[in-house]
């Protein structure tokens, strides 16, 4: 469907002329071929932290698909060119067009050089080429390289590149670019040099420096057609004894891409470099990833499992963007789900595949709903294909990465895993070396795997979780299951079309506990009915098991069915979700239009008999009855009700789990102290040990806080791993007794000086539930380890505090004002991770009229401040709407 608009009937673009200052709206209707090829580029670095100089060369000549032009316009960010030359002479048509450099050219073919000079260690975005600890590096991904030189800085212009770099052989020992290393050498002067090459046409944003002293762990490993490739992960010195865990979860992926996927590595050799001033996850730069330390280094020692997960899981995508982004990337920022969402999916796939799928498909949409169903529903909502943006780094969402993962997850249930491999392959190798668009998978798709893709295609352009309404009717034998969907309007986008929706549902006969098999059903009306027979009863509906589709479901359900379903489903999703919908039903309830206290403790102890199944089951594995027994969060809570009151929905929440909590002490206690026995490793059934373990502490802190501290406090004294350790101490942080300040205190010394633990020892504090959580934060920012140059460190406190509604939301407004604080603090300073912190506030309609009006009133605030970064502006302005 063409949503185009002109620019006359477009009312931002309207807004712009009346306000000159606001960054203008990118569309992704206005795409355009650019006019120049950059066939190969040289890039020449003499490095030093304060003044590092670049010599860029460029071959350029015109691109036969785009319309002719004689200017060549090479994007700048807060440069000024030294020199500029064309063919070897010193130009005299070029202008600067704002950050912009404009060039003039009259032939085909041309040979381009400028020299530009920068001061990484001014470098406070981390966007470009910036300081580290001592080391330099660089984060170019999206639009960070124009602030290291002058270039095409956009997806589709793709360069051969040769890089040399000069510098300090003391200072920075380790010379490090994409590709393999082609020639080193040492100067007289005390500097050394290295060239590296990289064969692959490639886009600016995967080109990437590093110069440090850094030590190195590596490996090797042999491609499926027998060719070694020499691994290397980077780190400081002292780091290197944690990097093990990185460089097994590295091959691994290596050798899933080949058998699940096909995709062999394509260089000599592939380098990971650690950092811990960054501003995301990681980096994918071709042959060059760079991380944050955070998911690199583990060690059990300082890392959980989640920790643990989370090195795999990171690895494993980065690794797999060489082929899903970098052999094939995006012709335009608007296509980015084409590289993160299929990117997201496999990295799923993969750690389903070393994990178990039950629990790491429930992890998968816990993370959905919370972090994309709320963007979905809110001011920032985008389908995962925008149609425009002002700045791209705001559009690295949940709803691109995770909903654009979900996306093609239905693509793959619709057809089969095998006639997903087809599709995939279908897809490297059409457009292998391409700048491709989301169209070009789906084409891809619909040609390899079989599958008809047309009304699918929505699911790209509309906004907005789809809403499905369940029936179920039932008949002499047959069972006549409705679903009606509802695609809601999104501040983009009013009216929307039914979408297809792959459903599977299995029908249980509620007194054999079995049923006849699994189906898929595909919605694509706005309504539709299907027809089951052969049940003398009323069957159990069980629906969007292993949540086929990225919806909400509607449904009246008896809590017996649920109760029923939560202790019988044999899909492990579905078993979750029936716990989840019996406890959100009741929470939701009871803190809307309230209960009295008779619904209130029918409600309860309707939960409390699929509680007992949950603790009880001995055929259940402790990972997933660890995921059973716990409660939703607050976000996804106050996610289900229109307008939510976030002090009415956590009271009924603790009012919830402390009665579980006393309810089930004796079987509680018993079941930690047998836990407590299970000796530490990484294999699942000490892993699900740990995460009962701390489960039941959670529930025993809220219904006998007295008891639970000793028993938490035990816990982390005997902690011989993080995660026992970090789970105790989560417990303690939130109680008021004196164990917590000892350990507090203890953890504090034991790790000063690992940055990342620290950070945890931040996080801890900002998300507890201690009734003066707010207070301890603002006492935490004042303390000597906290700094707002290390997004790490800002993240861990403010993120944490954040996203812990019953602190963030308080009653008087002070949550708003801190996080507002920060905000415009940070802003100056770190544009992309600033932005970032405007979606909690953002969600203001979603909350009650008194609290609403204190976060507008923080984001009027924050909006009328000069200067404000494009990043922080656009957030800002679309969340008042
Ligand atoms: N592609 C990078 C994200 C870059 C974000 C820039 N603001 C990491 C990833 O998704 O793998
Ligand atoms: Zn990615």
């Amino acid at each position: 469907m063409d949503i185009a608009r002109t620019p006359d009937e477009n009312p931002e673009m309207a807004d712009a002329a009346i306000e000159p200052k606001q960054p203008p709206v990118i569309y992704r209707k206005d795409y355009k071929p650019f006019p120049w090829l950059v066939p190969a580029t040289r890039l020449h670095f003499d490095l030093c932290a304060e003044r590092t100089r670049i010599t860029a060369t460029l071959q350029v000549e015109r691109n036969p698909a785009a319309d002719a032009s004689p200017t060549l316009l090479l994007n700048g960010d807060g440069l000024t060119p030294l020199s500029v030359r064309v063919d070897g002479a010193e130009a005299d048509k070029w202008a600067m067009d704002g950050d912009n450099l404009q060039l003039t050219l009259t032939g085909d073919v041309h040979e381009i050089e400028i020299v530009t000079e920068i001061d990484p260690s001014a470098n406070t975005q981390l966007m470009g080429l910036y300081a580290s600890n001592g080391m330099l590096c660089t984060q170019c991904e999206a639009e960070g390289f124009r602030r290291i030189t002058f270039f095409p800085d956009r997806p589709d212009v793709l360069s051969t590149y040769t890089v040399t770099m000069t510098g300090s052989k003391a200072e920075f020992p380790v010379l490090l670019s994409n590709g393999n290393k082609a020639a080193e050498g040492e100067n007289d002067d005390g500097t050394h040099w290295a060239e590296w090459h990289d064969p692959w046409p490639k886009p600016s944003y995967l080109f990437a420096l590093v110069a440090g002293d850094l030590v190195v762990n590596t490996d090797s490993f042999i491609t499926m057609s027998g060719k070694k490739v020499d691994l290397a992960i980077y780190v400081r010195d002292g780091d290197l004894d944690r990097t093990g865990h990185a460089m097994r979860s590295l091959i691994k992926s290596m050798e899933w891409d080949e058998q699940t996927f096909g995709r062999e590595y394509d260089l000599d050799v592939f380098n990971i470099v650690a950092v811990s001033d960054f501003n995301m996850g990681a980096m994918e730069n071709k042959g060059l990833n760079v991380f944050n330390t955070k998911y690199v280094l583990a060690d059990p020692e300082t890392a959980t499992d989640g920790d643990f997960d989370g090195v795999e899981g990171v690895i494993a995508h980065e690794y797999f963007h060489n082929w899903s982004g970098n052999r094939i990337t995006c012709q335009d920022w608007f296509q980015l789900s084409l590289k993160e969402g299929f990117t997201v999916l496999r990295d799923q796939l993969f750690s389903q595949d070393m994990q178990g799928e039950a629990v790491k498909r429930i992890e998968d949409v816990r993370i959905l709903r919370s972090a994309q169903f709320p963007e979905d529903s809110g001011p920032l909502a985008h389908p995962i294909r925008p149609d425009s943006f002002r700045e791209i780094s705001n559009f690295y969402t949940a709803t691109v990465y995770n909903k654009g993962a979900e996306v093609i997850r239905m693509m793959r249930t619709m057809c089969g895993p095998e006639a997903f491999r087809k599709g995939t392959d279908l897809y490297f190798d059409r457009h292998d070396g391409e700048a491709a668009t989301c169209e070009d998978f789906i084409a891809a798709m619909e040609d390899g795997a079989g599958l008809d893709l047309k009304q699918f295609r929505l699911w790209y352009s509309q906004a907005g979780t789809p809403k499905v309404v369940v029936d179920l009717a039932h008949q002499g034998t047959i069972a006549t299951l409705t679903l009606r969907q509802t695609v809601p309007a999104t501040p983009d986008r009013p009216g929307k079309k039914p979408m297809p929706i792959p459903v599977k549902i299995a029908l249980f006969d509620r007194n054999t506990g079995a049923h006849a098999g699994e189906q898929l059903i595909v919605l694509k009306t706005e309504e539709q009915s299907f027809d089951f027979d052969g049940f003398a009863g009323k069957p159990v509906l069980s629906i969007n098991r292993g949540f086929s589709a990225p919806v909400t479901i509607e449904r009246e359900i008896a809590d017996e069915d649920l109760v029923f379903l939560a202790a019988k489903d044999d899909d492990p999703f579905a078993r979750y979700e029936a716990m989840q919908d019996l406890v959100v039903g009741h929470l939701t309830t009871a803190s809307g239009n309230g209960l009295d206290d008779v619904s209130r403790e029918a409600g309860r102890l309707a939960i409390a008999r699929a509680f007992e199944a949950v603790l009880t089951d001995e055929t259940l594995d402790d990972s997933m009855r660890g995921e059973l027994m716990m409660l939703p969060g607050l976000t996804y809570l106050m996610e289900q009700q229109l307008v939510a009151d976030p002090s009415r929905i956590h009271a009924e929440r603790e009012g919830l789990k402390a009665w579980l909590g006393a309810r089930f002490e004796e079987r509680l206690a018993t079941l930690h102290q047998r836990l407590a026995d299970v000796p530490y490793d990484q294999e699942a059934a000490s892993r699900g040990a740990r995460k009962v373990k701390t489960q039941a502490l959670v529930y025993l802190a809220a219904g006998n806080p007295g008891c639970a501290s000793k028993m938490a406090a035990a816990q982390y004294d005997a902690a011989d791993n993080m995660t026992d350790r970090q789970g105790a101490l989560m417990v303690l942080t939130g109680l008021g007794t004196a164990a917590r300040t000892d350990k507090l205190i203890h953890f504090h010394r034991r790790y000063a000086n690992n940055e990342l633990v620290v950070d945890k020892w931040f996080a801890l504090q900002a998300s507890s539930l201690h009734p003066n959580a707010i207070e301890h934060v603002k006492a935490l920012a004042e303390h000597k380890d906290f700094t707002i140059r290390n997004p790490n460190r800002v993240r861990s406190l403010y993120m944490a505090f954040a996203a812990n509604p019953h602190a963030f939301h308080a009653a008087n407004g002070e949550g708003y004002r801190l996080i507002a604080d920060l905000i415009l603090e940070l802003d100056p300073i770190n544009p992309q991770t600033a932005a970032r912190f405007v979606p909690p506030l953002g969600r203001w309609r979603r909350i009650e009229p008194a609290r609403a009006a204190m976060m507008r009133g923080e984001l009027e605030r924050i909006k009328a401040a000069d200067n404000l970064s494009r990043d922080t502006f656009e957030q800002v302005t679309r969340s008042l709407g």
